[in-house]
């Protein structure tokens, strides 16, 4: 495989190529008492869906106690589509009680559950579990195509089938071979191979240079951010048949504080692959464009290892070379696409003739029980009893899908009886914002983001009830440093974390995931966001055009006449 120029390849791929195929010493490590993993099989535990961390609310107390940090591990799953049976559902629900610290459930920004706090010694136990309700965390973290998503919402239409089935394909043929999981954790017999044999066709010993992320979508509804993705697919239909895929490259959200050469990037379209002959023209097309980045992604610099930088280092026009090249075929032009949506999906839609689902708002995509909401205990009840096929989404909520129409009352009682909003309770602003992981358990917060936004949301209902835009759909996402993990690039307000208690504030995304938002103002204390936002907000309310939205207002008006302005002190 090429290594572009004549840098050293960095310490991490060093770490992968001995890790033989991803064992590392991690088996042999299980068995020490040790609380933690060497630095060398914590790379490799990504791989494995699991992320060494340490509570940081202890960190100071720990230290003027000199004891060690509390080391937790956060265990990711890999749920393709994010679609799991009520059986797996109620495994991680039980899971969340019986080995992690917090007690919680965390849906991810990528249709996944995270179990926050497991201890070492619980890891492979947690894992088995899950395992034997057939849920991996293989191909959760790590160098390699994470968790495919795609638009989560259920229904009878034959594309939604259809895509399943590609999506399902994608998986196999996209996902790590190794045997080292089923080795290290499910205590599987070590793999002998024969000569010439490798474990890992497609990857090959040190996997790809960077995480690699695959999304697809109906065309119309982009509710899943699928500029976002190193690869996006967006189905066309004909019919409510998918008849192909316009393929979309390089997106990507990350970006360093510190360095100006990092940045977000939209994906680009790149070609219209068919659906009509051949199923897996769509696999292999994507297949080839993950051996390019596997053959010239950086792999001297993590910090633009990314394919949206191999794309602009090199230009579109010789990318899509390449894949044919690859494909040995020539790809035909994209399509053009016509975006009317970001759905968050949430409320009670028909599913089929005399069944429903209900997408359901989670506050940060936190399960847990508090004080004034049972929402873990109601969602495992209401799981046991009804059955329902459990969905996550991209913006952090589940749909309970498969739902008989005459039980929909039983199941809005039930969530009444333990306090949990229904989604036409909910504000608009709240359905609209997210927040990212951050504080206590990310290891590269600098700021809080999920204990911080439930702060910021009652002052922006009160500001958009003020200025009579309740029912507007505004997003407002935050995150507790510049990586950008709900996304914050595409909102139409975004808090991004600088350190603690200061965030630099973007404006002018879009909705519809089309457009990135630009940075207003830098370094805002937490308790300035709100008047900081406040005079773009008014005169939106003011100028707006017919029909205009707030973000396409900011990039029509632009930031600069806002900039001198002091955040008004209320
Ligand atoms: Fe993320 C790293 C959480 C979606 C960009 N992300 C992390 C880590 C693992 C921190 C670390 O490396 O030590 C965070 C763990 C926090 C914790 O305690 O749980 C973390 N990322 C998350 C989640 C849980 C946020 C959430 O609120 O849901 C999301 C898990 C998704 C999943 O199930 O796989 C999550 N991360 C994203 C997204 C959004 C997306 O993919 O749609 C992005 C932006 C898109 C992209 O990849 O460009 C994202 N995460 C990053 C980056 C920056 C990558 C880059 O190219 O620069 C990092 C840091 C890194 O990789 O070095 C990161
Ligand atoms: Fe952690 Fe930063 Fe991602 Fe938030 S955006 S979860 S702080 S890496």
């Amino acid at each position: 495989m090429a290594i572009e120029g004549p840098e050293k390849e960095s310490k991490i791929e060093i770490i992968k190529r001995e890790s033989r195929y991803l064992r590392g010493t991690i088996k042999e490590a299980l068995q020490d008492d040790k609380p933690m993993f060497s630095e060398e099989n914590a790379q490799i535990l990504k791989f494995h869906g699991v992320y060494q961390q340490d509570d940081r609310d202890l960190r100071l107390k720990l230290k003027k106690e000199g004891k060690d940090k509390h080391y937790i591990m956060m265990v990711r799953a890999r749920i393709p589509g994010g679609v799991l049976s009520p059986d797996q559902y109620l495994v991680f629900d039980r899971l969340a009680d019986e080995y992690t610290d917090y007690g919680t459930l965390r849906i991810t920004t990528r249709q996944t559950i995270q179990l926050h706090g497991v201890l070492k010694g619980n890891l492979k136990k947690t894992i088995q579990l899950l395992n034997e309700a057939l849920v991996t965390t293989l191909g959760a973290c790590g160098d390699q195509v994470r968790n495919i998503i795609c638009c989560a919402a259920p229904g009878d239409e034959p594309f939604r089938a259809e895509m399943r089935e590609d999506l399902l394909a994608l998986v196999d043929r996209l996902g790590a071979k190794t045997n080292a999981y089923h080795e290290i954790w499910l205590d599987g017999e070590p793999v002998r191979l024969s000569e010439g044999q490798t474990e890992e066709p497609l990857y090959g010993e040190v996997y790809l240079p960077r995480k690699f992320k695959v999304a697809m979508v109906p065309e119309g509804d982009n509710c899943i951010d699928v500029y976002d993705n190193d690869v996006g697919l967006v189905a066309h239909l004909e019919d409510q048949h998918v008849v192909g895929y316009t393929v979309l490259v390089g997106g990507g959200m990350g970006r360093t504080a510190s360095d100006q050469g990092t940045y977000p990037r939209l994906a680009s379209p790149l070609c219209y692959v068919s659906r009509k002959d051949l199923v897996d023209t769509v696999v292999d097309t994507v297949t080839a464009i993950v051996t390019i980045e596997r053959d010239y992604g950086d792999r001297a610099n993590r910090r633009f290892a990314r394919m949206k930088y191999l794309i602009d280092r090199r230009g579109l026009d010789w990318f899509r070379q390449e894949v044919e090249a690859r494909l040995g075929r020539t790809l035909e032009p994209p399509r053009p696409l016509v975006w009317h949506n970001g759905a968050d999906h949430l409320g009670w839609h028909r599913e089929r003739q005399g069944f429903s689902y209900l997408g359901l708002y989670i506050p940060n995509g936190r399960i847990r029980d508090t004080e004034t909401m049972r929402l873990k205990s109601v969602l495992r009840d209401i799981v046991r009893e009804f059955r329902p096929t459990v969905r996550l989404t991209t913006q952090h909520n589940v749909i309970l899908s498969d739902i008989p129409d005459e039980l929909r009352p039983a199941i809005e009682q039930r969530l009444r009886d333990a306090g949990v909003p229904l989604p036409n309770e909910v504000s608009t602003v709240r359905r609209n914002a997210m927040a990212c992981v951050a504080l206590p358990t990310c290891g590269l917060a600098v700021a809080e983001s999920e204990r911080a936004l439930p702060g910021l949301l009652p002052q922006f209902e009160q500001l958009f009830n003020e200025l009579g835009l309740s029912n507007e759909t505004i997003t407002i996402r935050m995150t507790g440093c510049p990586n950008g993990c709900a996304r914050p690039y595409n909102a139409d307000i975004a808090f991004v974390g600088r350190s603690l208690g200061k965030y630099d504030v973007f404006l002018g995304g879009s909705r519809l995931g089309t457009s990135l938002n630009k940075l207003f103002k830098e370094l805002v204390p937490f308790d300035q966001l709100v008047d900081t936002v406040r005079p773009v907000l008014e005169a939106f309310v003011r100028e707006r055009e017919p029909g205009e939205d707030f973000g396409s207002f900011c990039r029509r008006v632009g930031l600069e006449r806002f900039r001198d302005t002091e955040p008004t002190l209320s």
